[in-house]
């Protein structure tokens, strides 16, 4: 059972709906079919495993199944990690549907994930079925699988395009449609994850909790109320970020500070992260630094900036908050929880203090 399970106060204001009762007893024994019965059934094992489930979420574009395919190449080259598949030479794009990828440590206590490529449509497509109120219970399609993949997940990797918040690539009203689109993605993900938590997913109920799906009213009310906060962590990832150098006419990894940048960008969306996750991060990520647009095959040989730190933040939060040492465990990987990590950083830097406070 989740962390976040004992810690969300909604769970002690909230008796289960029937739904959420009938899901309590009921036997595990839904079966699921279509197209994506294979990955959905792994995704079930792997969980009820006990492995943890990362969600790479993001509009179709945005990187991620480059990013994933990064990692399958950097992550073994450390000596630290496994991972199955291995790294593709030519990356496809799908409009739909989920792709796994598993990532086990190597050395000392084992850690597994699975990495989740949840393609961007699907999302869209999803949280959309919310905002025009269409019906999201019956028959599981993959749309619905990948919501409720996104509300079982361990840790998030939300993927924003860089370039797209560039002024002299996109004009203001786009860009201001972004940021709109970004706050409804957001929502969407902290309702799943309520959604979750209000159930009371656990390793026996998360079949039933895939098949039936999540219903219109469970995530209307879901965004109604805020106020919890969760455990899980959340990297911000402002992909293709070499695409943004170029255009400011830096060379070599662009290093500016991502939080004045997002301060920039999407103050909002950095308050709502802010009050719902204890432990986010934001950051560039140039997955394949100088790849040329549109093309399908990944050239090794560039730069990576990012990529395997964003994974290894995810990771060692998670793996902290799961040790018996836990603070102590935080403290020595440098991970506190990102809101006392603020707190220190406007004591000791005014002009983010001044950029923090000003909203
Ligand atoms: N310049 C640059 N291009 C990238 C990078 N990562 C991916 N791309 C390009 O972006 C396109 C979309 O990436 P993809 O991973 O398929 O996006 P997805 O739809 O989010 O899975 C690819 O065709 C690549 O050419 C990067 O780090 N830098
Ligand atoms: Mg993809």
């Amino acid at each position: 059972m989740s962390d976040d399970f004992e810690r969300d106060p909604l769970k002690r204001q909230k008796e289960p709906t029937h739904e959420a009762k009938a899901d309590l007893d009921s036997e595990s024994t839904q079966s699921i079919d279509g197209p994506y019965a294979t990955d959905l059934e792994k995704l079930i094992e792997a969980k009820e495993g006990g492995r943890k489930i990362v969600a790479v979420i993001g509009f179709g574009l945005s990187g991620k199944s480059f990013y994933i395919n990064r990692l399958r190449y950097e992550l073994p080259k450390t000596g630290l990690w496994n991972c199955m598949p291995k790294h593709k030479t030519d990356v496809k794009r799908s409009s739909s549907g989920i792709e796994l990828t598993r990532a086990v440590t190597t050395r000392g206590k084992k850690h597994s994930y699975i990495i989740t490529d949840v393609a961007g449509e699907s999302f869209a497509r999803g949280y959309h079925a919310v905002d025009k109120k269409l019906e999201l219970q019956g028959k599981l399609d993959i749309d619905k699988a990948c919501l409720t993949v996104i509300a079982l997940a361990d840790a998030y990797a939300l993927f924003i395009p860089a370039n797209d918040l560039h002024p002299d690539v996109t004009d203001d009203q786009v860009r201001k449609d972004l940021n709109k689109e970004m706050l409804d993605s957001f929502q969407t993900i902290v309702g799943l994850i309520k959604i979750a938590n209000n159930r009371r997913v656990d390793t026996e109920s998360i079949r039933d909790f895939l098949v039936d799906g999540i219903t219109e009213n469970e995530l209307l009310e879901a965004f109604d109320k805020i106020e919890s906060t969760t455990q899980r962590p959340i990297c911000i990832l402002y992909s293709q970020a070499d695409r943004y150098a170029k255009n400011e006419n830096v060379e070599g990894n662009y290093d500016q500070d991502p939080f004045l940048f997002t301060f920039r960008h999407f103050r909002n969306l950095a308050f709502n992260i802010h009050y719902f996750f204890e432990y986010y991060r934001f950051d560039f990520l140039s997955a394949f630094y100088g790849q040329p647009d549109d093309s399908d095959i990944p050239n090794y040989d560039l730069k990576s900036y990012g990529s395997v730190e964003a994974f290894t933040w995810l990771h060692k939060v998670l793996s902290s908050q799961h040790s018996l040492s836990g603070m102590a465990s935080r403290l020595w990987n440098g991970i506190l929880p990102t809101r006392k990590a603020i707190a220190l950083r406007c004591l000791l830097d005014k002009r983010f203090k001044q950029e923090w406070r000003s909203s």
